[in-house]
């Protein structure tokens, strides 16, 4: 099994679940400023030119959420709930808010603070960020209330959910999110950051990209 990656979030969820659910893969670095991600040999993985793609013998995946509900399966993991429908719709429910909201929310934060300076793209332009801290706060709100006496986004237990739905706020001292006043988001933030594989999820050993297959 390889996984397609570079040090960005949606790699990083699928990564970190890897190294947690203790499983082994090839992990290929790509090269995102050299263009890796603009070739045809990659396009043809991915024809998003994103990262992050699993490619399993002849099956090739992408859309992180979907890796991570494939490597659980292979594991044997609940953190996707493939055999309790009740609990995989809350899962789904999440991702899908993430994806529709949330990232959407939190990204124009970590884009200019995480992304902008760590690939030499520029510095970070808060004017453009004030424009975005509105709709921080609404979804932020959401997920707070949500998390009221909750340690974990769904199911009651650690799930793909909050790997997901954390990728990119786990950042957000350093990408200047307004969120120290959710207090419950932020002792779920602080409390993923207590498990090894979140905390440092890139791989030990890398393997530079010779050809995508
Ligand atoms: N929804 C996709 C997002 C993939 C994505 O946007 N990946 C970013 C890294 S976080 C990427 O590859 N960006 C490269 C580019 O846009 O050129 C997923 O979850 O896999």
């Amino acid at each position: 099994m390889k996984i397609y990656w570079f040090e960005a979030q949606a790699p990083r969820r699928v990564l970190a679940l890897v190294k947690h659910l203790g499983m082994t893969a090839e992990f290929v670095e790509l090269d995102l400023v050299g263009g890796d991600l603009k070739t045809p040999a990659y396009a043809r993985l991915n024809p998003n030119m994103k990262a992050p793609v699993l490619v399993d013998g002849e099956f090739v995946l992408w859309e992180s959420s979907a890796i991570m509900a494939y490597l659980c399966i292979k594991a044997g993991s609940d953190m996707w709930p493939a055999h309790a429908p009740a609990e995989q719709v809350e899962v789904l429910r999440w991702l899908g808010w993430n994806d529709c909201h949330w990232s959407e929310a939190v990204g124009s934060f970590y884009f200019e603070h995480i992304i902008k300076p760590g690939f030499g793209f520029g510095t970070p332009d808060r004017e453009e960020l004030n424009a975005k801290v509105d709709g921080l706060l609404r979804y932020a709100k959401v997920l707070d209330e949500h998390l009221k006496g909750r340690e974990f986004v769904a199911c009651g237990r650690l799930t793909i959910a909050d790997f997901h739905l954390a990728s990119m706020a786990t950042y957000w001292r350093e990408s200047e999110m307004p969120l120290a006043d959710f207090s419950n988001v932020v002792r779920w933030l602080d409390g993923l950051m207590r498990i090894p594989a979140w905390v440092d999820p890139w791989p030990a050993e890398r393997t530079r990209r010779a050809t995508c297959g």
